[in-house]
């Protein structure tokens, strides 16, 4: 019998519990250095917002019950992941880089993979050979603050496909689809061909689909790229490009969209599909 899954049949859970192990095995868990001192205050700080909103809005028994039985089935579905990195990441990301003079970064969000194929710029992302969408020529410069080329950078990418969805987050695709870290070129540009990623619908089958529903809310994010800019002695940026005209540009379910980072792609004179260029600016370490 043939294996007739494709990337279409991809579910909630089981996209939650890959990002719930890959973070995991991430090594971001486990022992920190934080103390007794700032756990007390923070613990507290949410647990006063949570029963202020319950006195202020007189929650019920009724909506306390269906709260705690929403938060069984986040854990059930591995959805914790899906649900901090959509509702909560953006604000730690605007403090974590408050201070920075360089390119703005943006979350990481669920479906970062270390170790992707190293490719040497130019290069084009691994991708089917039908590999659906519009072609896009993505290029640039990487420099530091006072604008000199940093030629030992390199940028690491990942993005959805045509259909929204992230390779080895959804059966069917091939492992690293439209993954790669890409070393520069000896002047600090890049050129990197792939396909524009479709906007980003979140799994509306699982624990964060339901709250979605239930709110009447929306699932989507804007279409978009993925990036983790890195050099020696310098600080890395993670972040995330966007398109201009996208349907939700300005209401993004993860509010991570900024203005310094809608990138507006033009044909391509000398090729099929279109072409954007995007320099990055790293701060230094
Ligand atoms: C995504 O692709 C994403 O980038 C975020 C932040 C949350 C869910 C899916
Ligand atoms: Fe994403």
């Amino acid at each position: 019998m043939t294996d007739t899954r494709d990337e279409t049949t991809a579910t909630a859970a089981a996209s939650g519990q890959h990002a719930t192990e890959r973070f995991r095995e991430s090594g971001r868990v486990g022992a920190t250095g934080i103390s007794k001192e700032r756990v007390d205050l923070l613990a507290s700080r949410v647990i006063k917002a949570v029963n202020d909103t319950v006195l202020d809005e007189k929650v019920t028994y009724e909506e306390y019950n269906a709260l705690k039985a929403w938060l069984i089935q986040v854990g059930e579905d591995g959805e914790w992941p899906l649900f901090l990195d959509v509702w909560i990441e953006h604000s730690v990301e605007q403090v974590a880089n408050e201070n920075r003079h360089g390119s703005q970064g943006s979350i990481e969000g669920p479906y970062y993979v270390p170790d992707s194929p190293v490719q040497q710029s130019p290069t084009k992302l691994p991708m089917r050979d039908d590999e659906p969408g519009t072609p896009l020529l993505f290029q640039g410069r990487v420099t530091n603050v006072a604008g000199e080329p940093l030629p030992d950078a390199k940028i690491e990418i990942w993005h959805a496909d045509d259909l929204g969805f992230y390779s080895q987050f959804a059966p069917g695709l091939p492992e690293w689809n439209l993954r790669a870290t890409v070393p520069v070129e000896s002047d600090g540009q890049f050129h990197i061909d792939t396909m524009q990623p479709a906007p980003y619908q979140i799994p509306t089958d699982g624990a964060c689909g339901a709250l979605i529903r239930a709110a009447g809310w929306h699932a989507w994010r804007p279409a978009h790229i993925h990036l983790k800019v890195s050099a020696p002695d310098h600080l890395e940026i993670t972040t995330q490009l966007y398109f201009t005209g996208d349907t939700h540009i300005s209401d993004d379910i993860a509010s991570a969209v900024k203005q310094s980072l809608i990138l507006d792609p033009q044909q391509r004179s000398d090729a099929q599909g279109k072409a954007v260029t995007y320099d990055f600016v790293l701060d230094p370490a």
